[in-house]
Order: structure tokens, then C-alpha cells, then sequence
């Protein structure tokens, strides 16, 4: 009897932890160790989250032919890694960061891989031949978070149950109204390949308001 009380108050602390930690947002936990774009949560809805992000600076690559968005997204992987480690014109070294987002260009096999900048190299990046800065304006984004390694179909089936989830919202009709001025939508990877479990990737949809 004892026990079962107190096996219901902890499951009852449980779920106030769970509510508590849903209610902070989805912030991933790579954030705590890599540098991430930074942002305000406008809402956390059901199945989505609107996050606001301040300006950022990416560096990216050029468009990428390849046969799918995640042959793609390892090749500018690569790429963007050997940036890092000083393959740059003034063969600077830089910490890595999160997340890596791979950009679809609608209708084409073609993709485009960014790594977003420290912020002590977003004023004066290292500068590549065959790649080039991004500065992203302060921009709403439509957000739904999904885990394990990601392959074309499985991006595509989370956009879609990210759309679904914001019928009916409010938002809707601002991302309806963005289309066509902002990719369809971008794929977050925050770990990294080698790491097998707890992978967090996330879909974005920015929009303006
Ligand atoms: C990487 O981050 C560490 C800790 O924030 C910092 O001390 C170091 O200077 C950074 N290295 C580079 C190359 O920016
Ligand atoms: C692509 C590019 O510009 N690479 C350069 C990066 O910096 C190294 C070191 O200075 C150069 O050798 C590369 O050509």
C-alpha cells in the first residue's frame, strides 16, 4: 500500500517533469555543447513548434548534383568539415557547430549544404573559391523534430506531417503566403554521423508574417 503510493506520486512528479520540459521547447541537447543559431519559441503546438530566428551567417556550398538529398548532404558534409579545419583562405580553423541544414531546390536534384558560422567568424568569415556566405535575415520557421538517420523518403513523410500538423492553425496562412519566396522546406541534421543513438534532425519551414 505504501509503496503504491508512493510508486503514484513519483509517476505523478513524472509527469509535471514532462510537462515542465515540453513547455521550455525542443531545444536539442547538441545545443548544450556546439554553438547553435539562436532563437525565441513563439509557440509549441501539437506536432509543431514556431520558433523566431535572429539573423545568422552560414557558409555554403555550391549546389551539389547528386542522386539524393543524403549522398548530397555527405558530400557537403565533407566539405564543410575540411572549411573547419582550416581548408579556407586564410587557413582558419573553427570550432564545430549545429546543426548542418541541407537545402532541396524544388523539382531538381540539386542541393545546397550549410554550416552556420561561429559567431566570432560571422563579422569577417574565411573565405573559400567554392564556397559561399548565406546571411539569413531574422525569419519565423515552422519546425517538427524527428529522430534516427534520415533518407529522402523519411524527410519528405516529416514535412508533410509537419504541414498536416499546422492546419487549422493560425500560422497557416502566413506559410501559405511565403511559398515560393523560401524553400519548400530545409533538413536540420544536429549529430553527428558517427553517433548511432538519441539522433536529432529536424524539418524547418521559414515563413515570414
Ligand atoms: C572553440 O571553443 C572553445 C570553447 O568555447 C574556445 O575556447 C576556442 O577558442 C574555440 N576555438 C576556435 C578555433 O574558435
Ligand atoms: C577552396 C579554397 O579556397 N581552398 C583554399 C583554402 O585555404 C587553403 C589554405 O590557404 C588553400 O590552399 C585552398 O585553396
Amino acid at each position: 500500500m505504501k509503496t503504491g503510493l508512493t510508486i503514484l506520486q513519483l509517476s505523478f512528479c513524472l509527469s509535471l517533469i514532462v510537462v515542465v520540459s515540453l513547455s521550455m521547447g525542443m531545444r536539442p541537447e547538441t545545443c548544450d555543447h556546439y554553438e547553435c543559431p539562436t532563437y525565441e519559441m513563439a509557440e509549441a503546438g501539437n506536432g509543431y513548434e514556431i520558433r523566431v530566428y535572429k539573423s545568422a551567417v552560414w557558409m555554403s556550398t555550391g549546389p551539389i548534383p547528386a542522386p539524393s538529398m543524403t549522398e548530397a548532404s555527405k558530400t557537403g558534409f565533407q566539405r564543410l568539415f575540411r572549411y573547419i579545419q582550416g581548408d579556407n583562405k586564410s587557413k582558419t580553423k573553427m570550432n564545430m557547430t549545429a546543426p548542418v541544414i541541407t537545402q532541396t531546390t524544388q523539382g531538381k536534384s540539386v542541393y545546397t549544404v550549410s554550416f552556420y558560422l561561429p559567431k566570432k567568424n560571422q563579422q569577417n568569415p574565411p573565405l573559400a573559391d567554392d564556397l559561399h556566405v548565406q546571411s539569413w535575415k531574422p525569419t519565423y520557421v515552422a519546425m517538427r523534430q524527428f529522430s534516427g538517420y534520415v533518407t529522402d523518403a523519411i524527410a519528405k513523410k516529416e514535412a508533410a506531417a509537419l504541414m498536416d500538423s499546422l492546419k487549422n492553425t493560425k500560422w497557416i496562412v502566413h506559410i501559405e503566403q511565403s511559398k515560393g519566396k523560401s524553400p519548400e522546406y530545409l533538413v536540420a541534421g544536429y549529430s553527428p554521423p558517427f553517433q548511432t543513438t538519441a539522433r536529432v534532425n529536424e524539418i524547418l519551414v521559414p515563413f515570414t508574417m
